[in-house]
């Protein structure tokens, strides 16, 4: 069968290089970027009798990017498309490190969440219900310790299971912005898909998301190549002015507020704990 693409995604320091070379050793080669000096660095393995290729991504905060590095990040998983897309996140902030992964799932990414660091966790007699966390995000979520390695085959077994089932559909996570976004959304959906701007790739949702925020790139493909750039920027600039004059606000703003508000729900629910056990022991 076909070789599975595997990326590894995250914010900086989480731990993507270690764990590339716990699972790749020394079958890895370096290249760049198309069109910038970004490195991209490749491995393959072989895993639940699959060839794999697994691709160390450059850290990122934003999908909606600010640096190279980070257009470098979103433009292999827009346009490469890969099976299976690991955020390899450090457990010790996840609510933080959490807000990346909301846009791994607004762009409908098959999206696998490794909780790495999880030593560090443990040491701060902290837990984290990994269970919960995968229900309440509707993806598989698994513990690891990338400098040890452990957890990286479970990791891999998810990835290339979701892969399988999946077979790169999966339904984007539409979170609500707040009934002014929401409306503006609504109103811009259709056109990108009566358009077909970029929805060979992405959601038209994610588009509308992406004129909303004010994204540069997204902004400048639409100039040239879609026929209506212009309404989009006129619904978009209608939107960040009302926003202005009511709640002297930005869409951006109110938009990474409610990825934030989304991840505090979630977080309720008692994610993370202290843990109680360790406690009684000492
Ligand atoms: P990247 O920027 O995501 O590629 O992160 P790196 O792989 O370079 O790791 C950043 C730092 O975290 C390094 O000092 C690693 O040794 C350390 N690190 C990575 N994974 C773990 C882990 O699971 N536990 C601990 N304690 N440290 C880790
Ligand atoms: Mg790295
Ligand atoms: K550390």
């Amino acid at each position: 069968s076909d070789k599975l693409t595997i990326a590894l995604a995250g914010n900086p320091n989480s731990g993507k290089t270690t764990m590339f070379n716990a699972l790749t050793g020394a079958r890895q080669h370096v290249g760049n970027y198309p069109g910038v000096t970004v490195t991209k660095k490749e491995g393959s393995l072989k895993a639940m009798d699959r060839d794999l290729r697994i691709v160390d991504l450059p850290g990122t905060y934003s999908l909606t990017p600010y640096t190279e590095e980070e257009l470098a990040a979103r433009n292999f998983l827009i346009h490469e498309k890969p099976h299976a897309v690991i955020d390899i996140l450090d457990a010790n902030t996840l609510e933080r490190s959490l807000y990346l992964a909301v846009q791994f799932l607004e762009l409908g990414a098959p999206l696998v969440l490794a909780l790495n660091m999880m030593d560090e966790v443990k040491r701060r007699k902290m837990s984290i219900d990994s269970k919960l966390l995968s229900k309440l995000m509707g993806v598989p979520v698994v513990e690891t310790v990338a400098r040890s390695g452990d957890g990286k085959d479970e990791m891999l077994k998810a990835a290339v299971e979701f892969a399988a089932n999946n077979r790169g559909k999966v339904e984007p996570l539409a979170i609500s912005y707040g009934q002014d976004i929401d409306a503006a959304l609504n109103e811009m959906e259709p056109l990108i898909t009566a358009d077909r701007f970029m929805t060979d790739r992405v959601p038209a949702r994610w588009v509308a998301l992406k004129y909303l925020e004010g994204d540069e790139e997204i902004l400048e493909l639409g100039r040239k190549t879609g026929t209506l750039a212009r309404s989009l920027e006129d619904i978009s600039a209608r939107v960040a002015d009302h926003l202005q004059k009511t709640l002297g606000t930005s869409p951006e703003s109110v938009i990474a507020d409610q990825r934030y508000g989304y991840i505090a729900t979630l977080m309720r629910e008692g994610v993370i704990a202290k843990d109680v056990t360790a406690d009684r022991i000492r």
